[in-house]
């Protein structure tokens, strides 16, 4: 182990301190006994706790985990407080219109009837091209399935986004291209076999709790297991790992070929799995095209251990050595996220993992499996799985396959070829375009104003007149309020029933709990209300709550390999989730895609144990992909990388966990970390001022100095809305899963 068995303790427990079994948050518990508990899922991250929310006098009184679901009742302390999140005063409700420059209260009416007459008229004016929906991976499955096909189907433009762009694209990009099919083909279970952890660009402890928890308890248990942790930083996961590999952030592509390479070399290849089962690709003049095995190894010979050491700033043996763990293990599972995707390689990354897998065999058994982390409580099954993108139609299907969208049309009972084929704009082209070619924009469940890339290039277009901004929001002091000109009150989480579908292709239902504060109300039906006064075709939505959008969609997964039909509403009141593939009502769910016995998309008479049917040919794709630098790269004017992310109490924007009193006090505002040899040179002493300036903007933060953050990095969070980092950070993209460069930008450093 990398650290002492007291330190592995101190770090893994940190994060078992911060969870509950039960509902010990120290409040004043007598008085808070609940009446009744009502089932649900956790507010925020991908893992997808299962909750109990306790109601007391119709209102949330504690939360607590749920022992029937995965996380077998702990919670981290972002779940575990969620009460005071939802019982904030600073909750929207009532509608508000911008009125001579400042928001007044509205009332629905005048809400509704205004956004949809702007929606109207933009749409008569300029065509479909001109409306745009921006959505959000914390949205409910039915509001984003709705949204989608509102605008889609009923308006017939494809501009539907949301910031899943921002955060899986690259996953869904790497799934896609690799298997045909996006979404992990494991499930949270494989850690408790597994025996090597990859860990590259996912700083779980703080990202994924409970999961952490769930790793670091399989390691104590069993001595024998490896944790490989690949991150720039020495962040609370790496410092539990046996090998931590603390690469300059955007070489990783270097260090996945060159594993490769050595496990080639070893001799550690699973021949028989990757001869039947895998085909070697490259992207030649922007086309797919077929390779052998023994091209692949020609490509690999470049990138020897010393070469990629060289490119990585790691030793070469680290790198031999991550290749024999990960190639030696008896069960090996990776696990990344947006150290990986937020790069404008970060398909390519996400195909080099897969790849890693493949060569070794090591996928598609317990505790194999290459698992992307997601984000967002929502991300899977509200968004990649509905196709809520501006490429995707719901089920896999592409926008851009003519067969594809004359199926859609079928199933949505739309004339053929009525889709419109062009595929919309993508994130940060839809919010560059607004104001001129896009007029009208609805915003649901997310806060691009602190939340996009190189965010002041936006907000000046949220700025214009040009444009109409409605959004549909719970909390008053979201950025994004500064720039709407119609702000609709939602109800929050538990204050309306609807579905989840984390990180595990695991779906769950979020039962209501509680009424909505004042005027607040669910999305649907606001969604439906706009829809409705726009003119969209009422046999297009004849829907009167979530349960009946729900049932459509089930009816509809049947007619894809997403298919969760099994999962009706009744099911999964009685369960604490599903995983699907799920078929049948009988059907129990799915914990191992592609493998026949375990997937049910798989025949049963099936010649071979396992089969990628997302793929023509029924194998999985080995892509040769070159290490490419990253969009910006530090020089003598920005001699330092910044990099951007988290902390394990703080949601994104702070919207939420702001709300929450214990960790306004823990983390109260954003901080920049510099590695303590740089901060010797630069004269910066703990809790200095900082001054950031990147190419985009500058920035003074205090600094936390100390062995985090390798020599030449600094790192930012962005949940504070008072220190907008995101007006520091490129919107470079991924020519491929469009999604920023988050993670990387050149910044000068120096005391304030
Ligand atoms: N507490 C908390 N948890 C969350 C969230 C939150 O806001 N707060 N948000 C959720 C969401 S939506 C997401 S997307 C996830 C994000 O979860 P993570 O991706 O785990 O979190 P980040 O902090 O964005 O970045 C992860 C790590 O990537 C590393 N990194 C940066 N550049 C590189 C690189 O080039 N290579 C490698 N190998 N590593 C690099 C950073 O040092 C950082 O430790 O978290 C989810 N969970
Ligand atoms: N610098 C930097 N920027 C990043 C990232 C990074 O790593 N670095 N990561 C990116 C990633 S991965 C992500 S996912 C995005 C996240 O970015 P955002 O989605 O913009 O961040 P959130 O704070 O989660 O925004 C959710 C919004 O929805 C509101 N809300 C909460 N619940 C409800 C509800 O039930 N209904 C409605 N209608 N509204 C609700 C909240 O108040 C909040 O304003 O940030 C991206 N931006
Ligand atoms: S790990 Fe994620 S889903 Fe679980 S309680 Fe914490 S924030 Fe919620
Ligand atoms: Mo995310």
């Amino acid at each position: 182990m990398g650290c002492t068995r007291r330190e592995f303790i101190k770090y893994s427990a940190a994060m078992a301190a911060l969870t509950f079994l039960g509902y010990g948050c120290g409040r004043k518990e007598a008085e808070a006994t609940p009446d009744t508990w009502v089932k649900g899922v956790c507010r925020f991250c991908g893992t997808g706790c299962g909750v109990m929310v306790g109601v007391r006098n119709g209102k949330v009184a504690m939360v607590k985990g749920d022992p029937n679901n995965h996380n077998k009742g702990m919670l981290c302390l972002k779940g575990a407080l969620l009460a005071s999140v939802i019982n904030s005063p600073d909750r929207l409700t009532t509608p508000l219109i911008r009125k001579g420059g400042t928001l007044v209260k509205a009332t629905w009416e005048e809400a509704l009837d205004l956004t949809a007459t702007r929606f109207k008229q933009t749409l008569e004016q300029f065509g479909p091209k001109a409306v745009a929906y921006y959505g959000s991976g914390q949205a409910l499955t039915e509001e984003s399935y709705l949204a989608n096909k509102i605008f889609k189907a009923g308006l017939k433009s494809n501009n539907v986004d949301g910031n899943p762009r921002l955060c899986m694209a690259s996953a869904v990009g790497g799934y896609v291209s690799t298997f045909g099919k996006d979404e992990p083909m494991g499930s949270y279970e494989d850690m408790d076999s597994a025996n090597c952890f990859f860990i590259i660009g996912s700083n779980t402890s703080e990202c994924h709790p409970i999961l952490f928890r769930r790793l670091a308890a399989r390691k104590q248990s069993d001595p024998s297991v490896k944790i490989i942790v690949v991150d720039p930083r020495l962040t609370n996961t790496a410092r539990i790992a046996d090998l931590h590999l603390p690469v300059v952030p955007g070489t990783d592509l270097a260090l996945m070929n060159a594993m490769a390479h050595v496990i080639f070399n070893e001799e550690l290849d699973d021949s028989k799995f990757h001869g039947k089962y895998v085909s070697f690709k490259a992207m030649v003049d922007g086309k797919p095209v077929e390779k052998s095995l023994e091209d692949y190894r020609t490509f690999l010979a470049d990138y020897t251990p010393e070469k990629a050491a060289a490119i990585c700033s790691v030793p070469a043996e680290s790198i031999v050595q991550a290749a024999k763990l990960f190639a030696n293990s008896s069960a090996t599972m990776s696990l990344w996220c947006m150290g990986l995707n937020q790069r404008i390689q970060g398909v390519w990354a996400n195909n080099l993992v897969h790849n890693l897998h493949l060569i070794t065999g090591k996928i598609c058994k317990p505790g194999s499996t290459s698992f992307s982390l997601t984000g967002q409580p929502n991300a899977c099954g509200g968004v990649r799985d509905t196709g809520s993108l501006a490429h995707l139609l719901p089920g896999g299907r592409l926008i851009a396959n003519q067969e594809h969208r004359n199926q859609m049309e079928e199933i949505w009972g739309l004339p053929k070829d009525s889709l419109n084929p062009a595929p919309g704009l993508f994130t940060t082209a839809m919010f560059a375009a607004l104001g001129d070619t896009v007029r009208a924009m609805l915003v649901l469940c997310t806060n691009p104003a602190q939340s996009l890339p190189n965010v002041k290039k936006y907000t000046a277009n949220l700025k214009k007149s040009t444009k109409f901004l409605a959004i549909i929001e719970a909390f008053a002091d979201a950025e994004t309020l500064k720039y709407a000109d119609v702000v609709f009150p939602a109800a929050f989480w538990c204050e309306r029933e609807g579905v989840y579908g984390s990180g595990e292709r695991r779906y769950c239902l979020i039962e209501k709990a509680v009424a909505s504060p004042g005027e607040a109300r669910p999305s649907v039906n606001i969604l439906l209300d706009l829809a409705t006064r726009m003119g969209v075709d009422p046999k297009l939505i004849p829907f009167k709550n979530s349960a009946d959008i729900w049932e459509e969609w089930r009816e509809i997964s049947a007619k894809s390999a997403y298919n969760f039909k099994g999962m009706t509403r009744e099911r999964l009141r009685k369960t604490s989730g599903l995983l699907w593939p799920c078929p049948t009502e009988d059907h129990p769910g799915t914990k191992i895609r592609y493998s026949r016995g375990d997937d049910p998309m798989v025949p049963a008479d099936h010649p071979d144990k396992y089969f990628f049917y997302g793929n023509p040919n029924g194998r999985a794709n080995v892509w040769l992909r070159p290490h490419k630098p990253a969009a910006e790269l530090p020089d003598a004017e920005y001699p330092f990388i910044l990099t951007t992310g988290r902390v394990i109490d703080q949601w994104h924007t702070g919207t939420m966990t702001n709300k929450v009193p214990e960790i306004r006090k823990a983390f109260p505002a954003a901080f920049v970390e510099v590695n303590q040899e740089d901060a010797k040179r630069l004269g910066i002493a703990n809790g200095d001022n900082v001054r950031l300036d990147t190419r985009r903007g500058s920035l003074v933060l205090s600094a936390r100095v100390g062995e985090v953050c390798r020599p030449g990095l600094v790192f930012a969070p962005f949940y504070d809305a008072q220190k907008l980092v995101n007006e520091l950070t490129v919107d470079a993209v991924d020519e491929a899963s469009k999604q920023p460069e988050f993670k990387i930008c050149a910044v000068r450093v120096s005391k304030a």
